[in-house]
């Protein structure tokens, strides 16, 4: 008897789905690119079906689009978008045109360059992105920016928080190699692994005076998602505080967050980004940024998912709170991102 188990099941798991945005059915490129031509040519700019067109189509259809507007037009799609939009509309229709990756690339570069760091930023992006997606936004940064990601990371950062993001940015899991076990001893030896980590979260941390950073930093980083997530539940019956709680005690500043950020990623990642979309939305002047970035990055990925999270929690649903907390385009645009409450 023996199991295979692929390195993608051990470090990532196969994440599920749940996305708002769907590839329109009956899609024509052509005549897409030419409603997009004629509300750009409209006098004061028809911004309502730019918005009908860019939030009703995936990524993938928006490119093709572009290419037939380029085409027809004989200029840049993104170009035109950018002189006839302006504002938060502006925003979010350049991110549509960005693949995930290349967006989650340019907001980590938005965080770093220039004076100061946006931490908020970089600890989100770094810390809720799976093995996979991290991969391919270290190898996009470069394309985009002809600049490694670990050095501009470890440029910004410091102390253990910058060992802790350069540990989430150097490929974690590389250490899994393709395996093929008899199945018991495999079942053994997850088994060991699974309570050899929780003993080593607990006695790194809240057992001991002070805190083995660096202990918490490899289980945290090299581990994978579904391992984790069972080591958190099960954390409690080891500690008399649960994972967050003993983050809470043992660290602070940009560590703490980054280490809560992973530990409710790894426990409900929805839910994680609801809490965010609902902090950013309630906060003094709506944290645009937080929002634009969010709804942007995750509608073809789990919004659908982080929506039904958000009526659960805040009793209320998402569409309702950016109708209250947003006007004109932006909220259009955001309400087309979402698509109709279920
Ligand atoms: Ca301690």
């Amino acid at each position: 008897m023996t199991l295979f188990i692929s390195t993608d099941l051990l470090c990532q798991g196969q994440e599920a789905r749940f996305p708002t945005v769907l590839p329109a059915t009956d899609f024509d490129p052509d005549r897409d690119a030419a409603r997009i031509e004629t509300a750009i040519k409209t006098k004061g700019v028809d911004e309502q079906t730019i918005i009908d067109v860019l939030t009703k189509r995936t990524y993938s259809q928006r490119r093709e689009v572009a290419f037939s507007y380029e085409r027809r037009a004989k200029k840049d799609m993104i170009t035109a978008l950018k002189g006839a939009l302006s504002g938060s509309l502006e925003t979010v229709a350049l991110g549509l045109m960005k693949s995930a990756t290349q967006f989650d690339a340019s907001e980590i570069r938005g965080s770093i360059k220039g004076l100061g760091t946006d931490e908020e930023t970089l600890i989100e992006i770094l810390c809720s992105r799976s093995n996979d997606e991290l991969v391919e936004i270290k190898k996009v940064y470069k394309e985009m920016f002809k600049k490694e990601l670990e050095k501009d990371v470890a440029g910004d950062t410091s102390g253990n928080f910058a060992k802790l993001l350069l540990a989430l940015v150097q490929v974690r899991c590389n250490h899994v190699s393709f395996t093929v076990l008899p199945q018991t001893l495999n079942r053994a030896s997850v088994y060991r692994r699974f309570t050899d980590c929780l003993q080593a979260l607990y006695d790194a941390g809240v057992k001991i005076k002070g805190t083995d950073v660096a202990t918490w930093i490899s289980i945290m980083s090299e581990r994978s998602a579904p391992h984790l997530q069972k080591v958190f539940q099960r954390y409690k019956s080891y500690s008399p505080y649960d994972m967050q709680e003993s983050i809470m005690k043992e660290v602070k500043g940009d560590l703490q967050r980054s280490f809560l950020v992973l530990v409710q990623c790894f426990e409900n990642k929805q839910l994680f980004f609801a809490k965010r979309l609902n902090e950013a939305m309630k906060s003094k002047g709506a944290k645009e940024k937080i929002v634009t970035r969010i709804i942007v990055s995750r509608c073809e990925v789990d919004l659908k998912k982080i929506c039904s999270e958000y009526k659960a929690n805040f009793g209320q649903s998402l569409q309702q709170t950016i109708a209250e907390h947003t006007k004109g385009d932006y909220q259009k645009v955001l309400l087309g991102l979402c698509g109709a409450e279920e």
